[in-house]
């Protein structure tokens, strides 16, 4: 935030600092003097003029008027802590060489920004500060926003959201209520994740190994009335339409939305426990994955905190069960996910009835078996399931293998088996396969009436209540007499009260909003007797699940979009951010716009049709911190190199999925590159539109390869490479306007235009610098992108002419560089020249490339 470049709105200090940058941007550029007759080339000059120019002609705002086909370029939109750093100048320079090269290959391209401007950081620092959250966001954003100005990315400024602003989540609450009617949005009470420093729920994507994502601190449950969204029943949607994303979205980033959503295909499968007090008696279901394996059941286990243990247990067993839950509650989620602990539980005084076998099981409770997986109890068969097998072995239960698989006997060995086999000591479903013996203990089961063939997903209903002040308040009013009532459309947005602040926002375990009496006693808009808000606000999760549609139509008013736009835009074509939000933010994406889509909103299945992942930047190969003291200050690297050749470097680096590592790079080289192309516009002298057709062949054939590679990289997202093409591309250009024809020669213009228009992507003040000495008007980021000629791509051939005994044999059609090892192999492949040796030996080859080859048999 000290940094002297970004401050908004301070026209004094900008001119200063403007004066002070081409002052010496300069100096740094001897090499550039050098060879400069004229001006040299500046940065800071260019960073200072060509902002207002592009605002005036308002070059990138979409045209919205159908007449080209329209593409929306999305970058995950940043959350205002602090000014921008080094991975938002990544991962924004790589999202804007895709709008950039789009709109130069005649698209209509959106490319939108805005905040995630709700959660917890900017309470924590207004408690701090005893200030209010938006004091803190709303100067940041202003903070970021002239960064990002500086920055020069194409972005369409006139649809700017925040989703703190009233007007944005007026259309979240409204899209809560239509989810609460259609039973999408339901309350309950229930152990949730707890993070007790920062004193709020959190949702099982927020706990990372059993600690809180955001504090690191370990994670404990803690019974709360709370919000979710019944993600769930949209699972197998959510699984199936991934099948569309296939191609293009990072294999690994579908790998782990799949594993995330975990469908398991199984059984459902019934077990009695005798001697409750239920009447007639207890029945308790499994979920299994391996119905082949009843068989191999030997004891039963049920989740140790679940209600189940409670109801099932025997009076002499109460007290032990007791204490062994107490053990377990004592647990951190870290000590509890550790797979390595050793397996504990407690003996119920009770068996379970194997409805197959008939055979009695005893009953377990154990911390191993998840409350909220699948139906909270297993059947467990330790021969083929290795936690079963730990746990058996620690308590000396029965092992029985069931399934043959040549592998060592997993009583003997410690290891359950779990490989492909042959069925035994299970009467009906003996010599079957495994497969098989799924399929026939279903049938079996589905035939007895104790059960069936299931499908479970580990995905949890999003729960999306949190106790803290700095989100959108959940629109539902309690009232004692109607119950849950939500507040009436156009009585959104409910407003954050704002005169809280402080200490008033400190985490107490309750929302802070429950303080605000002023504005937690309302009348029930049902019946009109004094009722309370929900003092709940939503997870911010929920306003970036949306943000995507708002861009659309940021000013709408009869809806949170506007539908028409939004069959205009959706979906997303390229979006691009990192690869942390793999799962949470991209899952529950999808999930609302699917939800949307059947309200008849949307006609989109997917938001977002494209996925890239930009790399991290590192410093020193390591990931920069505060800790490590690593950090590379994003302003200090735009002062002293210009804006220009940092984002050269953030794309020359490697492909944008890679790392970038700030400590092999080199900013320096870059801003030379930059001069020495922008110096090579300074000496074109033909005038513009004089007919390249006339020049110099070379230079062409250079040029017009470079367009058609550059095509083909840039779809291929190897930006990397195309700068690599621009290069070369420069420095024949070079070669041609000092030793060549000269920069009088039409192709040398052709070449120096190409250069502007493929740095445009990547360098987009030197390239608008070089266009207007060019000759060319504003802006070059409205130029189009150059048609290649296919025939001066083609490559050049020369003849090769091979002789066996100084007789001419055959004429090979070869690159004029080809080496002497592969015109030799070419030629003693030749037909004719085979036909010729008819099994002779050769004596010795004479090649004299790229023109002829003499053979001389033995
Ligand atoms: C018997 C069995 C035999 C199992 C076997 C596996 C192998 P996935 O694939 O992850 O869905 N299970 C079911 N509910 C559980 C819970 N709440 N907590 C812990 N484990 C649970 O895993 C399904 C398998 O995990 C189920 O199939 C069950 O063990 C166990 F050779 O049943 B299986």
């Amino acid at each position: 935030m000290s940094r002297g470049f970004c401050v908004s709105g301070a026209g004094k200090q900008a001119d200063a600092w403007t004066k002070r940058q081409v002052e010496r941007s300069t100096v740094s550029e001897e090499q550039v003097a050098e060879q400069s007759t004229g001006a040299a080339y500046s940065f800071a000059a260019m960073e200072a003029k060509w902002p207002a120019v592009w605002d005036e002609l308002g070059v990138f705002a979409p045209k919205d008027d159908g007449s080209r086909e329209r593409r929306y370029v999305l970058d995950m939109f940043p959350y205002p802590s602090g000014d921008l750093h080094m991975g938002h100048a990544e991962a924004f320079a790589m999202g804007d060489v895709v709008a950039r090269y789009w709109r130069l290959r005649g698209f209509d391209v959106l490319h939108p920004i805005g905040w995630d401007s709700f959660g917890l950081p900017a309470e924590n620092a207004a408690i701090k500060r005893n200030a209010h959250p938006a004091e803190w966001t709303y100067a940041n954003i202003e903070t970021q926003a002239a960064s990002f100005k500086r920055y020069a990315l194409s972005l369409d400024w006139s649809r700017r959201l925040q989703t703190s602003d009233p007007e944005y989540y007026r259309w979240t609450q409204w899209l809560f209520l239509r989810f609460y009617e259609r039973g999408l949005a339901y309350r309950k009470n229930h152990p949730v994740n707890w993070c007790p420093k920062d004193q709020t729920v959190l949702a099982n994507e927020q706990v990372v190994n059993g600690a809180c994502e955001r504090c690191g601190t370990p994670v404990t449950k803690k019974a709360l009335n709370q919000w979710y969204f019944r993600i769930t029943d949209y699972a197998e949607r959510l699984l199936n339409d991934m099948t569309e994303l296939e191609g293009h979205w990072p294999e690994r980033v579908l790998a782990m939305q799949r594993n995330w959503i975990g469908r398991s295909e199984g059984a459902h499968v019934q077990f009695v426990v005798e001697g409750t007090d239920a009447k007639p008696q207890h029945e308790v279901t499994v979920f299994t994955t391996r119905p082949d394996t009843l068989y191999g059941a030997t004891f039963f286990v049920v989740a140790a905190d679940s209600d189940l243990a409670a109801d099932l247990v025997a009076p002499e067993q109460a007290q032990a069960l007791a204490d062994y839950q107490d053990r377990v509650k004592a647990l951190s989620e870290v000590e509890r996910q550790n797979t390595d602990r050793e397996k504990t539980g407690v003996f119920l005084g009770r068996y379970a009835v194997n409805p197959l076998s008939g055979e009695k099981l005893p009953v377990w409770a154990a911390d191993y078996v998840l409350a909220d997986y699948g139906t909270g109890a297993i059947m467990a068969v330790p021969a083929h399931d290795q936690r079963d097998l730990d746990f058996a072995r620690a308590f000396g239960l029965p092992v029985r293998a069931v399934l043959d698989t040549g592998e060592d006997d997993p009583a003997v060995s410690g290891i359950a088996t779990s490989g492909e086999g042959t069925i035994v000591n299970s009467g009906p479903l003996d010599g079957l396969s495994k497969a098989e013996g799924i399929s026939k203990a279903i049938e079996i089961v589905e035939a007895a009436g104790t059960g069936e063939g299931t499908v479970n997903y580990r995905l949890r209903d999003w729960l999306l209540s949190r106790q803290r002040f700095w989100g959108a308040p959940i629109p539902i009013i309690h009232c004692d007499v109607d119950g849950e009532v939500p507040v009436p459309d156009d009585q959104l947005p409910v407003r954050l009260p704002d005169d809280l602040r402080g200490e008033q926002l400190a985490p107490k375990g309750t929302s802070p909003l429950a303080a605000a009496e002023h504005w937690v006693n309302v009348t029930c808009p049902r019946c009109g007797r004094p009722a309370k808000r929900d003092t709940d606000t939503m997870d911010t999760f929920v306003d970036s699940s949306w943000y995507y549609l708002r861009y659309l139509s940021p000013n709408y008013t009869e809806g949170p979009f506007d539908p028409d736009a939004a069959k205009n835009w959706m979906p997303v074509a390229q979006y691009v951010g990192g690869v942390e939000h793999a799962i949470l933010h991209l899952l529950y994406s999808r999930f609302f716009t699917k939800v949307i889509k059947d309200m008849g909103l949307i006609e989109a299945d997917e938001p977002f049709a494209a996925l890239m992942n930009q790399g991290q930047v590192l410093n020193g190969g390591k990931a920069m911190s505060k800790s490590l003291g690593n950090g590379v200050d994003l302003g200090e690297q735009l002062d002293t190199f210009g804006v220009d050749a940092v984002r050269l470097t953030m794309v020359f680096a490697s492909p944008p999925e890679d790392d970038v590592d700030w400590a092999d790079v080199s900013p320096s080289g870059s801003a030379k590159f930059l001069a020495r192309a922008w110096r090579v516009a300074q000496d074109v002298k033909s005038a513009p539109g004089s007919d390249p057709a006339s020049g110099d062949r070379a230079l062409r054939a250079t040029t017009h390869r470079a367009i058609a590679e550059s095509e083909e990289l840039l779809d291929a997202h190897k930006f990397n490479v195309v700068v690599a093409k621009a290069m070369e591309l420069v420095n024949a250009t070079r070669k041609a306007i000092d030793s060549g024809p000269g920069g009088g020669d039409p192709a040398v213009r052709e070449a120096a235009e190409t250069v502007a228009i493929i740095l445009s992507l990547f360098a987009p003040y030197t390239a608008e610098d070089m266009w207007a000495a060019l000759g060319r008007e504003a802006s070059v980021a409205n130029a189009q992108w150059p048609q290649h000629d296919p025939s001066l791509t083609v490559e050049e051939t020369v003849t090769a002419v091979v002789q066996v005994a100084g007789k001419v044999r055959d004429r090979l059609e070869v690159t004029p560089d080809i080496t002497e090892e592969n015109l030799r192999e070419l030629a003693l492949a030749s037909g004719n020249v085979q036909r010729i040796l008819d099994g002779r030996g050769v004596r010795t080859v004479i090649v004299r490339t790229p023109k002829l080859v003499n053979i001389v048999p033995a």
